[in-house]
């Protein structure tokens, strides 16, 4: 390896600058090592606001209340916490006022209106209770420590019971079923290409799980970026584990009672995802690679021939100059900026790969600016960090840097500047060619917090992405940047969308796809998809158009595929695929906007888009297992077809009325069914009381103006409740009220059927006009009053729903036999 000299009065500089590092506290170190030390016993509570610390006389325990609902757990095996740091919580607000420390001669107790934190007197158990006593969560054996010779510091251990019939789930992108249940992992972000089922690690660390026992949720979430584990029922029956081989014992204890709530209350500490621009929502073309700018045009112009929607289309590394990160090779694109401005004006948005690793290359401006800012990772005898990647021998960014990541931010301005609507952050587990990835002994500045590769390994994708987002946004001034990352750590939904990475044409795949998606919903990242029809190997036109069909339905849609195989746009198995193809990805345009609403609720409220069918109905032990059917947004049940030949399959629908998509026939839930499963469907199911919002078939988002928007309306003779959301969809103006947010209420009986609307926020749409499409009413109306005005122009068609446009600025419409 090359020696890089070091300037000395910069690095004189640095040591100035020491001063201003956080320090963790050493340990005190004994002669011999500590091996496996247990919490003793507390004799003392002290409380300091919201916090209440207790100690066996050396180490200490902080039981932080953050809310009702959350309270933090932390341990300092010599009575020294670290400095309040983390990437996934940015700030820990204190959202509760009413708490209590109570003792008696068994516990100490701190309470919330909603859960107790109990210590136990005896041993120095911890367990978490319900405000009805309900005991959810219960240590095993106390928090434990064992010394980490090698690197110093500790690895840090907590166990805690395992009911019989405990379930268990998240953990983000893990290649396994959606139970966890019985199974062992590990976190540590790992270029998995063409990873198989059961491999574990892979790409992202979302130490963040729901536990669901007698019909309870809770969450864990292990707020810790070392290499971390996790043991649920595995290696003991009885006992669920997590531990790390570093950094400080820390979880938040996140109550339910339902799944939902655990997830809103993880999205109310890490965040939620901002709002994507609304073309984002679009069908994305991506390839590895598509070059040179004939290839994309031709590409483009097949999409606009073949009247198949497209929004995004992608341009993979071989772009670049080899493969230098901000370059253009001149000889495939010789003119980037009016290729791509004529892709915009033809609707397409360009996104473009940007990779960690910068080629050392003392003529490349990107590699002469990193070096002379020093911001790049350097080993620890002050070496520079150098690895094998596309563009050959690299450097790396230390993203953990909060310099490092404006400067790279800023690099972003050329590509803005040529028309690119969004990045696509890919490698940065990181990921290095013949070694994996960094040594364990690079340095990272982490924000102050100085540390090592292992305490910033999983991190550092999340921070490269974020470098990319907030520099994007920066750059793009009020506009909505889109990001797409590969690796990421909880938190990393601030800043962008995901992708489960290097996947393989097979059903096998489609199916763990399927997982993959609603499980990283429920991990606290809602804007994920999977590379349709399989990155490696070769898919069927089958299968692909099974994966479209899944995908019509994931949070995001991109087709992507590796280099080495043939050629896969929805066009090409030739039909009866292309316009199957076409036909979903038609359906994908027009439920744009109840897509846009869900992402709304995700944003401001933390609900998920994909919600597997155990998050509606947690009681039913059984539903534990369920894993292929999932509902998109609250309104929709969709189960993706995921097998080959399939001529029908089973379909669990919850309790309560669905109508069939397709046939538009009512339905009782609580059952399984069969149902019908051509090539041209997949089951979908809609909700009674549903109004789903529909735009129409557009070529890309934006194409034509609105003229008028359905809304389809399913009679429940209940009350439903169901929300739109519109706005400018490009820039954040929703931030200051600028949206349109509707409230709809549908009740029925025998003999009517009352629509009504209420409205908030300060957008205006400008088209006027609602389509009513009413299925399921039980009568023939012979009257139809809007707002007090009687509507006569009405029909019913040949499915029997009634069909009538009305006023956008409704209030109240009634349906009477
Ligand atoms: O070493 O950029 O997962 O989506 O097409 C492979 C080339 C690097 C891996 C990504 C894949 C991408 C590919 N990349």
């Amino acid at each position: 390896m090359e020696e890089n000299p070091i300037d000395p009065e910069l690095e004189l500089n640095k040591i100035l600058d020491d001063d201003t590092f956080q320090h963790v506290n050493n340990p005190i170190v004994g002669i011999k090592p500590i091996i496996k030390k247990y919490l003793g016993i507390p004799n003392h509570a002290d409380q300091l606001g919201n916090k209440f610390f207790f100690t066996d006389g050396e180490a200490k325990v902080e039981i932080v209340v953050v809310t009702p609902e959350i309270i933090r757990v932390r341990l300092a095996p010599h009575g020294v916490f670290l400095d309040e740091f983390s990437y996934a919580v940015p700030k820990l607000e204190q959202k509760v006022t009413a708490f209590t420390l109570l003792e008696n001669e068994k516990e100490y107790r701190v309470s919330t209106n909603s859960i107790n934190c109990h210590i136990r007197k005896e041993d120095f158990f911890i367990s978490f209770s319900d405000s009805k006593d309900h005991v959810t969560s219960m240590d095993a054996v106390p928090m434990h420590w064992e010394e980490n010779v090698s690197f110093g510091g500790y690895y840090v251990f907590c166990t805690k019971t395992c009911a019989p019939e405990e379930s268990f789930f998240g953990l983000g992108d893990k290649a396994t079923e959606l139970n966890l249940r019985g199974k062992r992992f590990v976190n540590w972000n790992t270029d998995a290409y063409s990873f198989q089922w059961n491999q574990d690690p892979i790409y992202r660390t979302i130490p963040f799980y729901i536990s669901v026992n007698e019909g309870i949720a809770h969450g864990i979430f292990f707020d810790n970026t070392f290499k971390s584990h996790f043991d649920f029922g595995a290696e003991k029956k009885d006992q669920t584990s997590f531990w790390a081989d570093g950094g400080e014992l820390q979880y938040y204890y996140i109550h339910g009672p339902h799944m939902m709530d655990v997830v809103k209350n993880y999205h109310i500490i890490t965040g939620t995802h901002p709002m994507p621009p609304l073309w984002a929502f679009g069908y994305h073309q991506c390839r590895w690679s598509y070059y040179p700018e004939a290839k994309v045009r031709a590409i483009a112009n097949t999409f606009r021939k073949e009247q198949i929607p497209c929004d995004g289309i992608y341009l993979d590394i071989d772009y670049m100059d080899g493969y230098r990160c901000f370059t253009w090779n001149k000889k495939y694109f010789p003119d980037p900026k009016k290729m791509i401005s004529e892709l915009a004006a033809d609707g397409f948005k360009t996104v473009v790969i940007i990779d960690p690793g910068i080629r050392v290359d003392d003529n490349y401006w990107v590699f002469k600016e990193g070096k002379e800012n020093r911001h790049f990772c350097r080993r620890s005898d002050d070496y520079f960090m150098e690895g094998h990647v596309w563009p050959g021998r690299c450097q790396f960014p230390d993203f953990t840097n909060p310099d490092v990541r404006t400067w790279w931010g800023g690099l972003f301005k050329g590509l803005v500047e040529m028309g690119v609507a969004g990045v696509w952050n890919d490698m940065n587990e990181p990921a290095v060619f013949g070694t994996g990835t960094f040594p364990d002994d690079v340095r990272h500045q982490y924000d102050g917090h100085r540390g090592s590769h292992r305490k910033a390994h999983n991190i550092y994708g999340m921070q490269m992405v974020r470098a990319t987002y907030e520099g994007l946004r920066t750059i793009m001034k009020n506009k909505r940047p889109f990001t797409i990352t590969r690796a990421g750590y909880s938190g990393v939904q601030r800043y962008s969308s995901v992708w489960t990475g290097d996947n393989v044409a097979t059903w096998e795949h489609l199916k763990l796809g399927n997982i993959q998606l609603q499980r990283l919903s429920i991990s606290g990242i809602p804007f994920c998809g999977t590379d349709i029809g399989g990155f490696s190997g070769e898919p069927d036109g089958e299968l692909f158009t099974r994966w479209i069909q899944m995908g019509t339905f994931s949070p995001f849609m991109r087709a992507h595929s590796a280099g080495d195989t043939k050629e896969r746009e929805p066009w090409s198995f030739g039909e009866p695929y292309t316009s199957i193809n076409r036909k979903f990805i038609e359906l994908r345009y027009r439920l744009i906007p109840y897509l846009y609403s869900t992402f709304w609720e995700h944003h401001r409220y933390g609900f998920p888009i994909l919600r597997p069918v155990v998050m509606q109905e947690q009681e039913q032990h059984n539903n534990h297992f369920r894993q292929d059917e999932f509902t998109y947004g609250d309104k929709i049940l969709i189960c993706p077809v995921l097998e080959q030949g399939q001529k029908s399959r089973i379909v669990y629908l919850p309790a309560g009325k669905w109508y069939n998509f397709w046939t538009l026939e009512l339905i009782d839930g609580g059952k399984e069914l069969d149902v019908l499963t051509p090539l041209d469907t997949i089951p979908i199911f809609v909700k009674a009381g549903s109004v789903i919002p529909e735009y129409p078939v557009m070529q890309y988002v934006g194409e034509k103006e609105i003229e008028e928007v359905k809304l389809n309306v399913y009679f429940s003779d209940y009350l439903a409740n169901s929300f739109f959301f519109e706005d400018y969809g490009e820039t954040f103006a929703y931030e200051q009220d600028i949206y349109s947010e509707k409230k709809f209420a549908v009740n029925g009986t025998k003999t009517s059927f009352t629509i009504q609307q209420s409205m908030e926020g300060l957008y205006t749409p400008r088209y006027e006009i609602y389509n009513f499409n009413v299925t399921g009413l039980p009568f023939t109306p012979s009257k139809i009053i809007a707002d007090g005005k009687t509507i006569t122009d009405f029909s019913v068609n040949a499915d029997k729903v009634l069909e009538f446009k009305y006023s956008k600025n409704f209030k109240k419409i009634v349906l009477t036999k």
